[in-house]
């Protein structure tokens, strides 16, 4: 069995879902309903948008099992996001409806041209970070062998206001 951190994220409306905290919470449902199983959701949080997008997201991790390996579950992943509507064309981090990425895996590092985890940027993500600590304190980052609680605090003890 594989374990995940994946992180959720969304700043548009969806015609059938409504808000993206309604999306988020649909998402999580989907998961669940091919065969993820969710040992923790995070509360859906809001945070400002980090990027060229305007609005405001929504955010949220959970911690999953599944018998899904990295790329396996990068292909769920992609297919949910497509129903949900989100458009690979066009510009980097333009307003998504659906944003669902692996940050962390049991089973380590992964990295190719399709996938990298853990998720390059997450250390520097309180909108990834901050969820996390409420599904993983205590989880380790295999590349700087902190935990996801003291990732945290680092990040939000810095000048910079956080993300
Ligand atoms: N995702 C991005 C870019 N910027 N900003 C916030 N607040 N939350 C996100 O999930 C987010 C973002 C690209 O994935
Ligand atoms: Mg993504
Ligand atoms: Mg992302």
């Amino acid at each position: 069995m594989n374990r995940y951190v994946i992180a959720l994220g969304s700043n548009q409306r969806h015609a059938r879902h409504g808000s993206p905290q309604a999306i988020l919470r649909a998402a999580l449902a989907e998961l669940d309903a091919q065969g993820v199983t969710m040992h923790s959701a995070s509360p859906i949080l809001r945070s400002r948008p980090l990027g060229p997008s305007l609005r405001e997201y929504a955010n949220g991790a959970a911690l999953i099992e599944t018998v899904l390996e990295p790329l396996q579950l990068l292909d769920l992943l992609q297919d949910i996001e497509t129903r949900f509507g989100r458009r690979r064309r066009g510009q980097r981090w333009r307003a998504r409806t659906l944003d669902l990425d692996i940050v962390l895996w049991s089973g380590g590092g992964w990295a190719d041209d399709r996938l990298t985890v853990p998720h390059p940027e997450f250390r520097k993500r309180a909108f990834v970070l901050r969820p996390a600590v409420s599904v993983t304190p205590g989880w380790r980052d295999p590349l700087t062998g902190l935990t996801i609680k003291h990732l945290f605090a680092r990040l939000t003890r810095r000048a910079a206001p956080p993300r």
